[in-house]
């Protein structure tokens, strides 16, 4: 065999062992291994079963992904697993981890399967803008029906074993996986010929003639068209599992396959694996590692303070949200309590657990309750003198605490200032709704400690969140391209574009919302004051303001409401404001294609991004990608801004920039100085790194 696959006998059943750490991930190497294995055992008269299982953590988690950017290499995972399907010895699955993608497809293709109850099977190619490729879509259906195909590969979330063996995926739940799998192997190979799951049709049959039945199944899973390339692909696999024959059925599905995996949207989702898990790195000095955090506090009981204390709590964490006021406190964790009994009511949480995570959340009214905590986040409002009046008192009431703050604007080095041990400071800035958003931003301030930045990153991956390191300038990676969006926003629409047409533009491209209906989501009323109070002027959207129009709050923004929909209606009164606008101001308005509009509002945005990767505020262009698309709803399709931008090529960009910058005679949009050199030398945005 190879190193990566091992060929041992127990008696008379052989097992074969992949072992290709971290998660065995079918490199070409391991499916040579796999079908040489499977080969060896078919002639040898001494082996009447087979079992195939994993050394480390995990069963077989999915194809290389680092392999599916280059030239396919021999064998193919789907005939890899003709040949265990077709061998005359019962095969037998053991599993333990996650079964993940091609890893479950080697299951599904062995005649039986058995796992540690721990165990997570699922099919997660949908999240990378594939298929699956080696038989799912044809053979996941024959086992479980279609109704759990479509749930499993359009959803592409994992089941439990528990779940999985009531659904028929999993033949037994074993507490000792390696003799037991063996035992059973020798049981099966007892029993005789084994079954295969290519012709199995008892589950798919009822839908064979059910054409209405197959279609009700796609729109309930797969949903309304996003843009997305990989579920209606799906939806065709799966149906073709059910009307056509099997082998024509895997043809389909492997044609399907291949051409997500060459097109430019999965090239967009492994990007963002990848860049997912290089933000996470740090390169650390030796000896510096993360601090066990093993006790929060929170300051501050609103929206942001509540959700943050809420994460903790969910990851299993004690944790004390202190705010002076005692009725934000109370209010603060009714929401929290709320959100878990309505979770409770859905059947995503158990009651028990419900009062585990009450148990954990304790509130206080006086700050020297965060003594004993081994991080703080403060979560308090907005205001530079008050948050160095918390970090002042929290220097000396958690002298050996790491302190970070929630800040979304705030200079960190004026806050870590407020304390004696700076080195101690951090920025970890979540997004609304705490709970649900993935993003944290990282911020290393100018004495932020290794060991303190790398407790951050921990932490934000023991809650589940996606954290990536930035530097400090004002509103961070994430707010910062989000200002030159709203201001280009502002811009255009003095240039002659309405707000139904930059929305449009922009759903159109993939973001949930467009900029003018968050503007009304959000309240235009709070960027309104922070504008008066700095003395700056956004001519549109002060005139909305000052005409009462706050956004949804008060039925009115840039579009209108009906009472208790949050439906954008376009609103004529809004639209005349906006000519009359443009007029006083003396601009010549001139229609604007939804293509112009994108370049208008992206283009500036990359370009900001250029300075932020050439400032050294994020590390690597990926950095701003995870951001952008976990944070702001960017189309994880295309990858985020700066990958999208390096996939259109960067000397178009530069010259649209060029262009733009003619027009608007605007100084910031003339092309930033990294996206000229880079364009100039054929490279992009992901060739640098910091
Ligand atoms: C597929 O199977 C297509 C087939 O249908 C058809 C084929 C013909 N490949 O996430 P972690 C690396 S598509 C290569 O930090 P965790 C990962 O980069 C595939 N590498 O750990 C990281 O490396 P590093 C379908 C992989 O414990 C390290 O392993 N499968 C792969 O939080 C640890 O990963 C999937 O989409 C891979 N498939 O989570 C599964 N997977 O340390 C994707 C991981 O250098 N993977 N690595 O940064 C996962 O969901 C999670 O990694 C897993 C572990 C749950 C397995």
């Amino acid at each position: 065999m190879t190193d990566l696959v091992r060929l041992e006998r127990d008696g008379d059943v052989a097992v074969i062992t992949i072992d290709n750490p971290p998660v065995n991930a079918l490199k070409a190497e391991v499916r040579a291994g796999l079908l040489a294995a499977i080969a060896a055992v078919q002639d040898d008269s001494r082996i009447g079963a087979v079992v195939i299982r994993c050394a480390g953590r995990t069963f077989v988690a999915g194809a290389d992904i680092s392999e599916l950017g280059k030239p396919a290499m021999q064998p193919y995972l789907p005939d890899v697993i003709e040949a265990i399907e077709t061998c005359p010895k019962p095969v037998v699955a053991a599993l333990h981890g996650t079964a993940l993608g091609g890893g479950l497809e080697i299951a599904l293709g062995c005649h039986y399967r058995v796992a540690l109850a721990a165990t997570r099977l699922g099919l997660p190619e949908i999240k990378l803008g594939l298929i699956p490729g080696a038989g799912g879509t044809q053979r996941l259906p024959r086992l479980v029906g279609p109704e759990t195909a479509f749930a499993m590969v359009l959803s592409g979330e994992p089941i439990g074993a528990e779940e999985a063996q009531t659904r028929g995926l999993v033949d037994a739940i074993v507490p000792d996986l390696d003799a037991a799998a063996v035992a059973f192997a020798r049981k099966a190979a007892a029993r005789g010929q084994p079954p295969r799951t290519r012709d199995r049709s008892e589950a798919i049959a009822p839908y064979g003639a059910d054409p209405a039945g197959l279609d009700a199944l796609a729109a309930k899973h797969a949903g309304r068209p996003d843009g997305r390339a990989a579920p209606p692909a799906a939806v065709e696999a799966l149906k073709a599992a059910v009307t056509l024959p099997f082998e024509e059925g895997i043809a389909r599905e492997r044609a399907l396959f291949v051409a997500l995996r060459d097109g430019p949207q999965s090239a967009a989702y492994r990007h963002l694996f990848a860049a997912e898990r290089a933000a996470m790195r740090l390169d650390l000095p030796a000896g510096v590692a993360a601090r066990r955090i093993g006790r929060a506090a929170v300051i501050g009981a609103g929206t942001m303070g509540a959700g943050i204390a809420a994460c903790f709590a969910n990851a299993g964490l004690p944790v004390v949200m202190v705010d002076v006021s005692a009725e934000s406190l109370a209010r603060g964790r009714d929401t929290i309590e709320k959100t878990w009994a309505a979770a409770v009511q859905r059947g995503k949480l158990t009651a028990a657990e419900m009062e585990r995570r009450r148990a954990l959340l304790t509130t206080a009214t006086d700050l020297a309750a965060v003594a004993g905590a081994e991080l703080v986040v403060e979560a308090a409002v907005e205001d530079m003198a008050v948050k160095r009046d918390v970090f002042a008192a929290l220097d000396t009431i958690a002298p050996d605490a790491i302190l970070a703050t929630n800040t979304s604007y705030l200079d960190i080095d004026a806050i870590a200032a407020a304390t004696r041990r700076p080195g101690r400071v951090l920025g970890l800035h979540f997004f609304s709704p705490a709970t649900v958003m993935r993003l944290v931003e990282v911020v290393r301030a100018a004495e932020t400690d290794p060991e303190v930045l790398a407790t951050g990153v921990a932490i934000a991956r023991t809650l589940g969140k996606v954290p990536v390191v930035v530097g400090v300038c004002h509103g961070f990676v994430g707010n910062r391209m989000l200002r030159v969006r709203t201001t280009e926003t502002e811009r255009l629409l003095l240039a002659g574009a309405l707000p139904y047409e930059i929305d449009a533009a922009l759903t159109e491209f993939g973001f949930p919302m467009g900029p003018c209906a968050v503007g009304d989501l959000a309240g235009l009323d709070i960027a309104w004051r922070m504008r008066k109070a700095q003395g700056a002027r956004a001519e549109i959207a002060d005139r909305l303001c000052e005409a009462g129009r706050f956004g949804q709050k008060t039925g009115r923004g840039y579009f209108r409401y009906e009472p208790g929909s949050r439906t954008p209606i376009r609103d004529p009164e809004v639209e005349a404001l906006i000519v009359a606008t443009s007029a006083t101001l003396g601009i010549t308005r001139r229609p604007f294609t939804a293509d112009e509009i994108v370049e208008r509002l992206l283009f500036p945005m990359v370009n900001e991004g250029a300075r932020i990767l050439a400032e050294g505020i994020a590390r690597r262009a990926g950095d701003i990608d995870v951001i952008w698309v976990n944070g702001y709803g960017f189309p994880a399709y295309r990858g985020g801004p700066m990958h999208w931008a390096d996939a259109i090529g960067l000397p178009r960009v530069r010259d649209r920039l060029t262009a733009i910058a003619a027009e608007t005679g605007e100084a910031s949009h003339a092309p930033a100085p990294l996206v000229v050199e880079l364009a100039a030398a054929g490279r992009g945005f992901a060739s640098v790194a910091s």
